[in-house]
């Protein structure tokens, strides 16, 4: 049987228009995707599955996917043993801090025994705990915007691109905690014959990304 490259990219959302871009630029072809869970290229040994980002890291930590294209705050958030093999250049954005735009920030100690929310605990947690602050973290899996306005919590960490979203929710923000964009990461040890397919697309994608700049 031949052997196939699996590559986990997300299903629908902000990630998966660029990951399949990505592939077929590549001069990867697939018959179609989107209504399928799983596809396989016509002219390349490699498997696509579709899957939630959040699910991506577990999948390719237990070798389910050899490889995964998922944003870098998601790689660091679930803390598995994956591998950042490439950084992409799409789907920038950063994970910040906001608080209530009519209050005073005076640095990051101003954070100490306030309440954070946040869909991503452990990122947060390290933050503090490199700057010494003690705060609650609010685990929330959406709308993260809102909960300074309705008083779930004082502060709160997401993700933040054109700045719009903070705006609109009357927040602004006061620390980045992380720069992010989307990255292939793999499992530590593929087998010798799928690291030979995962160079030759590495070298292609590294051919498509010297195009573009
Ligand atoms: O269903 P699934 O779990 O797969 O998708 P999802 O809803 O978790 O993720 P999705 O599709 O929203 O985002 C996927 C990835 O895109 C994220 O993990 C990031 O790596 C990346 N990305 C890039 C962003 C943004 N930019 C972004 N702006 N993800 C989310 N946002 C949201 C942000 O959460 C906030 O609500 O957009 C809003 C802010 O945008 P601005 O432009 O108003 O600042
Ligand atoms: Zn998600």
């Amino acid at each position: 049987m031949e052997t196939l490259l699996r590559i986990a990219i997300q299903k629908s959302g902000r990630l998966q228009e660029g990951s399949l871009d990505l592939l077929k630029e590549s001069g990867l072809s697939f018959s179609n995707g989107k209504e399928q869970l799983k596809t396989q290229a016509r002219n390349f040994p490699v498997e696509v599955l579709f899957l939630r980002d959040d699910d991506i890291p577990q999948y390719v930590e237990d070798k389910v996917a050899d490889v995964g294209i998922v944003g870098e705050n998601i790689l660091l958030e679930k803390q598995k043993k994956n591998q950042l093999i490439r950084r992409l250049d799409f789907a920038k954005c950063r994970l910040s801090i906001a608080i209530p735009r009519a209050e005073n920030y005076g640095g990051v100690q101003s954070l100490q025994g306030k309440n954070i929310a946040t869909s991503y605990p452990n990122i947060v947690k390290n933050f503090l705990s490199k700057h010494n602050i003690n705060a609650g973290i609010h685990e929330i899996s959406g709308s993260v915007e809102i909960a300074p306005g309705i008083g779930l919590a004082d502060a709160i960490c997401d993700l933040v691109s054109t700045g719009g979203t903070l705006l609109s929710n009357g927040l602004k923000e006061v620390e980045v905690v992380m720069q992010s964009e989307a990255v292939i990461i793999a499992t530590p040890q593929l087998a010798p014959e799928k690291q030979q397919i995962l160079d030759k697309l590495l070298f292609r994608i590294e051919a498509v990304q010297k195009a573009k700049n």
